[in-house]
């Protein structure tokens, strides 16, 4: 017998833009048996918990990034185990994205590593973008920074959300990535919302960042002006070669306080357990779906790293009694 609710939103359940730093601060506090026990109500009124969305990523252009991201392996600044790739011919595209259909993605994301897409660069994604929409998947992308009439040409061609990261909060952030700003993310935000598109953004923890980092940056995620549709939480794979290498892991029960902090304040929003899986164990990944997480990649590599293998994923998602969520009707 199912004890499931419709995986509706329900109207009786506020979805607020308005939360203070106080409030976000005093769900951080709660005792975690608490926490949970609100992150999986409110979860439960807007979606079935037992359905996980399941998206596959494919690095279209990977690695020479000028960007300094200090987390990032795509950086042309650091020395890592990669080889840079030019981007994708497009038919390439189209039967990776037909493999990860068949694999059970209801949604395929391109990512490039570059600062910002040149002109003829995004006239190739857009085409991409075209032919993987044709296939009867939702699409996203991340590129990096987009003004308004380059979100815009994505919309037109298909393009359902579109991933950029807040990353961390406003004050650590600096310590992170010096070649762009925060405000140069809020502003990729805004064109993209504007656009139409869906929007995709979240964050990464155990890059050294305090409790307070992650309550700011929270904040700021659930008081833009709407909330982004899917919030991907990335645990950081810390890469030999980047600055990053030797961080100390986050610790897990702060890792699913996020989650259910994240599943509090956006409510109706997809949060997806992203990057890291692969050192998860699968007791952790239960209590993540637990706390609100449902949305999660699937396919053996992320863009550059590692991933479970869809094998353990499905047979993990077997045990708790989980399934893919199918795509929803007028969602293309
Ligand atoms: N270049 C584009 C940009 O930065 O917006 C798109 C690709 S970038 C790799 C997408 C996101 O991947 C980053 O914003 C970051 O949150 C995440 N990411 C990159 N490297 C990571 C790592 N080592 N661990 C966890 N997440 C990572
Ligand atoms: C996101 O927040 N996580 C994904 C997706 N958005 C593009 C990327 C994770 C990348 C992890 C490092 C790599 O594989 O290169
Ligand atoms: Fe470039 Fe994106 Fe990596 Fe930053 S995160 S170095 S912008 S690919």
């Amino acid at each position: 017998m199912s004890i499931s609710p419709p995986p509706t939103a329900s109207s009786s359940y506020p979805v607020r833009t308005d939360w203070t730093q106080e409030e976000v601060t005093k769900l951080f506090a709660l005792p975690f048996n608490d926490l949970l026990f609100q992150a999986h109500s409110a979860h439960r009124h807007f979606f079935d918990p037992n359905q996980v969305q399941i998206s596959s990523l494919l690095s279209i252009k990977t690695g020479a990034c000028p960007e300094d991201c200090a987390y990032c392996p795509q950086s042309v600044r650091y020395q890592t185990d990669l080889e840079n790739e030019n981007l994708m011919a497009v038919d390439d595209v189209i039967a990776r994205a037909r493999a990860a259909r068949k694999n059970g993605a209801t949604r395929f994301c391109m990512g490039a590593a570059y600062r910002r897409p040149k002109a003829g660069q995004l006239e190739q994604i857009t085409a991409m973008v075209k032919a993987v929409h044709d296939l009867g998947m939702e699409t996203c992308a991340t590129l990096g920074m987009l003004d308004r009439q380059q979100a815009d040409q994505l919309k037109d061609a298909g393009l359902d959300y579109y991933n950029h990261n807040l990353d961390t909060s406003e004050s650590y952030y600096p310590e992170i990535i010096t070649t762009r700003s925060y405000q140069d993310r809020l502003d990729t935000l805004r064109a993209v919302r504007e656009a139409g598109l869906k929007v995709c953004c979240g964050g990464i923890l155990g890059m050294g960042e305090s409790r307070q980092d992650r309550i700011d940056m929270l904040h700021t995620m659930a008081t833009l002006p709407e909330h982004p549709g899917s919030v991907p939480i990335n645990q950081l794979i810390q890469v030999a070669g980047t600055p990053l290498e030797d961080a100390t892991d986050i610790d897990p029960i702060d890792f699913v306080t996020v989650i259910a902090v994240a599943r509090l304040l956006m409510p109706a929003s997809h949060i997806r357990l992203s990057a890291g899986r692969t050192r998860m164990s699968e007791e952790m990944q239960a209590l993540c779906f637990f706390a609100g997480a449902n949305s999660v990649f699937f396919g053996e590599k992320l863009l550059t790293t590692d991933n479970p293998d869809s094998h353990s994923d499905r047979l993990l998602l077997q045990k708790l009694g989980m399934r893919p969520e199918p795509l929803r009707a007028g969602s293309l």
